[in-house]
């Protein structure tokens, strides 16, 4: 092991030891000592750094008689998407996702499963080449394994690559509830550019009503909470990196429905792998938005070269929203000073909210339901982070060993934008337009039409 692999693997058994915080106490006890036995038993085998899980962990394996041994046990969870927001879900070892099964191409993996559910179920390696019998399919290649039963999987892993695990029997309702995972082999001879940060998140999508205690693994279309490894943005942990080293990001879909263009901001990356193997460098192109379709994972490399802290996220807008933004009537524009005297007579604290659009909703510290997030994300160094759900932080560091993952990015003079100063304006030939019409002047009477004017106020002083 070199140092930086070293280094590397204090950093990931670190990020399992703060990610264990919140789950039920049993996993917690066993969590962190089992996770540095992971890695010694994975990573230097061929020398790659190890995968690091944000908010999860790395599956212990133990090496007897040459065979990797794990040990994933199905079981109820009582998981925490952000503060505020607790569900009774389902997942492996305490946790949603699953920790990550990380080992080496050609490796011999005995998995044991034992089964602590209400319900049969199985585990399928998902792009795994591996024999038929070994497949995870209920009724199709196994029994499935009944509540209070272990059984055990062994095979040999053929092929390095980035593949997932989840149940094949019942899939609406297991996976629908956290059951989902990563599966990471390395391939044993080093091959492209080497990292200096390998990370993987695993998509999901939920339907939790406000109040509800579990997800509803009947919904087919309203997902309500969208995460990276089973969390809500502000409780996604940030991927920090160091400026001008190579990053590998493994993103996994398992959500019931939908497919997610992963967008990162500052940088261009590539696209160098999938589930079904390595995309030739001959074949690979730039993006800065990765499609992850459901059932599939996708593995992106690049080297960012601006510090600072960096949006990643999806790009489907209503997946960096969270419960409350769900099912709202269309408020922008809407006058309701007449609504909001009318029902402060039986609401007090009535105030319709979004008649000037979304975006100060989020820091409006508004009470909550019992068990419940607002639509958006939290506090940043320049006021709310309006987004929510499936976002998470990139910071980019000049040395990545010595940031403080919860610190932000102390900007450069010079470099964040401000208000114009008339000065600055009039010399670049800038006017200022005039201001938008006030609101009153729209919905003071219900029947007038809309003035011929409204909606050019952007086009400069009439
Ligand atoms: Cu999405």
């Amino acid at each position: 092991m070199d140092r930086r692999n070293f280094i590397h693997l204090g950093s990931a058994a670190v990020g399992a030891a703060l990610a264990s915080a919140g789950s039920d106490a049993r996993a917690q006890a066993a969590r962190p000592s089992g996770t540095s036995t992971a890695a010694a038993a994975t990573a230097p085998t061929s020398g790659h750094v190890a995968v690091v899980t944000p908010n999860g962990s790395t599956l212990p394996l133990r090496i007897v008689e040459g065979v990797k041994v794990g040990h994933l046990v199905a079981e109820v969870v009582n998981h925490e998407f952000a503060p505020g927001l607790r569900a009774e879900c389902w997942g492996w070892n305490g946790s949603t996702p699953g920790p990550t099964i990380e080992c080496v191409e050609g490796d011999r993996l005995r998995l044991y499963v034992s089964n602590r559910l209400p319900e049969p179920t199985t585990v399928h390696w998902h792009g795994l080449v591996l024999p038929n019998g070994m497949d995870g399919v209920a009724g199709l290649t196994q029994r499935a394994i009944p509540p209070g039963e272990t059984y055990v999987y062994e095979f040999t892993v053929r092929y390095p690559g980035t593949f997932m695990y989840h149940p094949h029997y019942d899939e609406m309702t297991q996976i629908a509830l956290g059951m989902v995972g990563m599966f990471v082999v390395h391939p044993k001879q080093p091959r492209g550019p080497r990292v200096a940060h390998d990370f993987v998140l695993m998509a999901h999508e939920w339907r939790i009503d406000v109040g509800a205690r579990r997800p509803d693994p009947t919904e087919m279309k309203d997902f309500n909470v969208v995460t990276f490894n089973s969390k809500v943005y502000p409780a996604t942990e940030p991927l920090v990196v160091g400026r001008g080293q190579r990053v590998r990001i493994r993103f996994g879909n398992l959500g019931p429905m939908d497919h997610h263009p992963i967008h990162l901001h500052g940088l261009s990356f590539k696209v160098t792998a999938t589930d079904g193997g390595y995309v030739p460098e001959s074949a690979q192109y730039p993006e800065t938005t990765v499609l992850v379709p459901v059932g599939s994972t996708r593995v992106i490399e690049f080297v960012p070269e601006e510090s600072g802290d960096w949006a990643m996220h999806c790009h489907m807008t209503h997946h960096v929203m969270t419960q409350m933004g769900h099912g709202l009537p269309p408020m922008t524009g809407v006058d309701t000073s007449k609504l909001d005297r009318r029902m402060a007579r039986v609401a007090p604290a009535y105030m319709a909210m979004g008649t000037t659009g979304m975006g100060e909703m989020g820091g409006m510290g508004m009470p909550l339901p019992p068990n419940s997030l607002p639509m958006k994300g939290g506090p940043g160094p320049f006021g709310t982070i309006d987004m929510g759900g499936m976002f998470t932080v990139l910071k980019v560091r000049e040395n990545a060993r010595v940031a403080d993952p919860n610190g932000w990015y102390a900007h450069p003079a010079g470099t964040v934008p401000g208000p114009a100063t008339a000065a600055q304006m009039s010399a670049d030939g800038v006017k200022a337009p005039a201001a938008p019409e006030k609101r009153s002047s729209i919905g003071a009477d219900a029947h007038a039409p809309p003035s011929e004017g409204a909606g050019h106020a952007g086009h400069g002083p009439r």
